[in-house]
């Protein structure tokens, strides 16, 4: 088998890369948080912009010879701030902890009260979770969603937050499908006189293509990856319209608690910006959408408990665990076994540890890039179904896979896949 890299000497690294490749096309990634990046955003990643030390911003630098990447992040910022209809943005972090670490220390001091969306209820861990540093540096308490119909309760948090008193409330979810209401959530902060933080890693790409209310102006800081929806390189982005906010954020990132920017993420980071700009993505970001709502239903209709009983964005979680019996990482490790990639998800307020889980979460963002539409999608959650109501037959499992690998080829990866 030819392989790309086979002119580098270095064949354990390669030939997991290889794999990996080969992986990627045979799987249906339905990874919420994942997605396939273009050619451009691969070449400007692989570019030698990687062997450049840039400490410090745009025009004021702490190394010689930054001129090109003075013009890369430039247009990185300038593209971010179209994308977002924003004032300030800061493209340097790493990652979406990073940038809410960097968010975080903008506006709180060590022992500050924090209030985010509990791990369980779909927040992230930097929301404040007790093994965080958001959870560890700060005094943090988590807000839930309701009991019964799994939704965020508006109410219930602003009675919380008059009760706990944070300085900073925290909204933005991984594993949460329906609207957030920033509107409110400025309310509730307003209310308290607490800074608000809209951690937007998910939905970035509907919020940049008006598919969901954008938090710009409403809150006081907005964060978000680039890797998810964005369609970008993994890394972190954070976004202002307060000046004085967005001159400490910039001292918070460097030197606060990074060091030298990593100017080819960046440079990936300002061609996906330009993609994002593009009808073509508004187009992938709504078809996105109406495939997560299209195969949330067929769930539905077979029997399948999906949390809130659909979703308004581009993932859902189905508790596997009381539709079918199978623990979250089961139904994980079932999938993968018939080369569907999804991953188990604690559901609110589950029964099982983390690791186990009730739920898995199921993303539409990778596969509608892929040119999946609303019936590749019904049929993989057949595949699902077929695969978890057969799953100790490993006969009839085999046929899965192939039935499915042979869909996933022939929608090949935004780039040559040698084989
Ligand atoms: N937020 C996680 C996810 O959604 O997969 C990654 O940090």
């Amino acid at each position: 088998m030819e392989r790309e890299f086979d002119w580098i000497q270095d064949e354990e690294v390669f030939s997991a890369i290889d794999a990996e490749r080969r992986r990627q096309e045979d799987s249906t990634e339905l990874i919420a948080s994942e997605n396939y990046v273009s050619l451009a955003v691969l070449k400007a990643q692989g570019s030698i912009l990687t062997n450049k030390y840039a400490e410090g911003y745009p025009g004021k630098r702490y190394y010689g010879g930054c001129g090109n990447v003075d013009t890369v992040e430039d247009i990185a910022r300038e593209r971010a701030k179209a994308l977002f209809h924003c004032r300030f943005a800061n493209v340097q972090p790493y990652s979406g902890s990073t940038a809410n670490m960097a968010a975080i220390r903008s506006l709180l001091n060590p022992g500050d009260r924090i209030m985010g969306m509990s791990v369980n209820g779909g927040g992230h861990l930097t929301h404040g979770y007790s093994l965080s540093f958001s959870g560890r540096d700060y005094e943090s308490q988590s807000y839930d969603v309701d009991r019964e119909t799994f939704l965020l309760d508006y109410d219930a948090i602003l009675e919380q937050a008059r009760q706990f008193r944070p300085k900073l409330i925290v909204c933005g979810a991984s594993a949460y499908s329906r609207f957030i209401d920033f509107k409110a959530f400025r309310r509730i902060a307003d209310e308290v006189g607490a800074y608000l933080m809209a951690d937007i890693a998910h939905i970035a790409g509907l919020v940049a293509t008006g598919e969901h209310e954008s938090p710009i102006g409403l809150a006081d800081i907005v964060t978000s990856t680039t890797h998810k929806t964005l369609r970008g390189p993994r890394g972190g982005l954070i976004l202002t319209n307060d000046e004085e906010l967005a001159k400490k954020i910039d001292k918070n990132v460097f030197p606060g608690i990074q060091g030298g920017p990593l100017e080819h993420v960046v440079a990936a980071k300002a061609v996906v910006f330009k993609e994002d700009l593009t009808s073509e993505y508004q187009n992938y970001i709504r078809n996105v959408v109406k495939n997560a709502r299209r195969m949330a239903k067929e769930f539905v209709d077979m029997g399948y408990k999906v949390l809130t009983g659909g979703t308004d964005n581009h993932l859902f979680l189905i508790d596997v665990l009381s539709s079918r019996n199978i623990t979250g990482m089961a139904c994980q490790k079932l999938l993968e076994s018939v080369n569907i990639t999804a991953n188990r998800n604690s559901i609110p307020f589950d029964t099982q540890k983390p690791y186990i889980s009730s739920g898995i979460r199921i993303g539409t963002p990778a596969m509608t890039t892929r040119g999946f539409g609303e019936e590749e999608f019904v049929a993989i959650a057949h595949y699902i179904d077929e695969a978890i109501e057969n799953r100790d037959d490993l006969r009839k499992l085999d046929e899965i896979k192939e039935k499915v690998t042979a869909l996933n080829r022939s929608f090949p990866l935004p780039y040559e896949v040698r084989r």
